[in-house]
């Protein structure tokens, strides 16, 4: 393990190997767009749901920089800004424009995004340029035939691609994307959301593909079934072990995610104190769904 890693591995609560470091994120859900359709996620916007996808608002960029201000006001634990949606993070230019602002204006924080990859390889030199610190990139699986049983299609420079071509392309994008950046020195997490029913027996297979892209760490994230995988079972204590004892023998795994909204602010598995900072926008009254 490199010595970067293992300086992250303290300060980036998404990247505690071992005991969780008690630090804490402050995500800006500033990306209402995705491009592709998981079939297991419903953005939502709400205060409820502690889940990804979800958030109370959507926020501008420039409004951003007023959340992180008021949040490092109310907790010094928080090392990370970091933006997970409610959509894709490369599918609106706004993510990497608000990197831009919090980098300039709170340079001792960590910039950590999360990404689906499909624009990655081109959007590659852009993010390092940003000085992205952490990356995360959702990879539910690497054999086309069963990915088109997690996600429906993707929308590539305009045109809408379904089934196995979109699956391929996919695919292909996530691991050229991850090996750039990987290669340009930015630490990369990837996730795979768990559905034992369809990805379960690939998990080795994903965790030793990415690790050889370039990925550092790997995180299981259960799925909640929902959207068109509302059949599925909840993964087990014990599918959601094995799956992380077997991606453990090809790369390191992260064990204590949360399931994040999309705009949740503190220490994981503390209060989030996104609910005051985001107060406003709970009375909202609105929905989107995926496209
Ligand atoms: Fe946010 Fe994700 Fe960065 Fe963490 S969350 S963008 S890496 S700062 Fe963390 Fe939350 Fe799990 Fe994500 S606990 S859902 S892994
Ligand atoms: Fe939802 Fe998948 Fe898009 Fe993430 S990448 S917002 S899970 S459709």
């Amino acid at each position: 393990m490199s010595a970067l890693i293992k300086e992250i591995a303290g300060v980036h609560p998404c990247f505690a190997l071992g005991k969780p470091n008690n630090k804490g994120r402050i995500h800006l859900p500033v990306s209402p767009g995705c491009n592709i359709a998981c079939k297991f996620c419903e953005r939502s916007i709400n205060s409820t749901e502690q889940c990804p996808g979800v958030t109370a608002g959507i926020i501008t960029p420039r409004e951003a920089l007023e959340v992180v201000r008021k949040s490092i006001a109310l907790s010094s634990d928080l090392t990370v800004v970091g933006i997970a949606g409610p959509g894709d993070t490369l599918a609106t230019p706004y993510a990497l424009e608000t990197f831009r602002l919090v980098g300039k204006a709170f340079s001792h924080l960590l910039k950590c995004m999360s990404t689906n990859g499909l624009l990655l390889p081109e959007k590659a030199k852009e993010l390092i340029d940003v000085g992205i610190d952490t990356l995360t990139v959702t990879v539910n699986d690497i054999y086309p035939e069963t990915l088109t049983d997690l996600c429906d299609r993707i929308v590539y420079h305009g045109r809408v691609i379904k089934g196995k071509e979109a699956a391929k392309l996919l695919i292909a994008n996530q691991i050229k994307g991850i090996r750039q950046v990987a290669r340009a020195g930015l630490i990369v997490k990837v996730n795979t959301v768990l559905v034992p029913e369809i990805n379960g027996d690939h998990i080795a297979d994903i965790a030793r593909t990415v690790s050889e892209a370039g990925a550092s760490l790997y995180n299981i994230i259960p799925l909640i079934p929902r959207h068109k995988l509302a059949w599925c079972d909840v993964p087990s204590c014990i599918e959601i072990d094995d799956a992380r004892s077997r991606a453990e023998e090809y790369i390191s795994v992260f064990r204590h995610c949360r399931h994040c909204r999309a705009d949740a602010i503190g220490i994981l598995g503390g209060a989030d104190i996104g609910e005051q900072i985001y107060k406003k926008r709970i009375a909202q009254e609105n929905t989107f769904s995926h496209g």
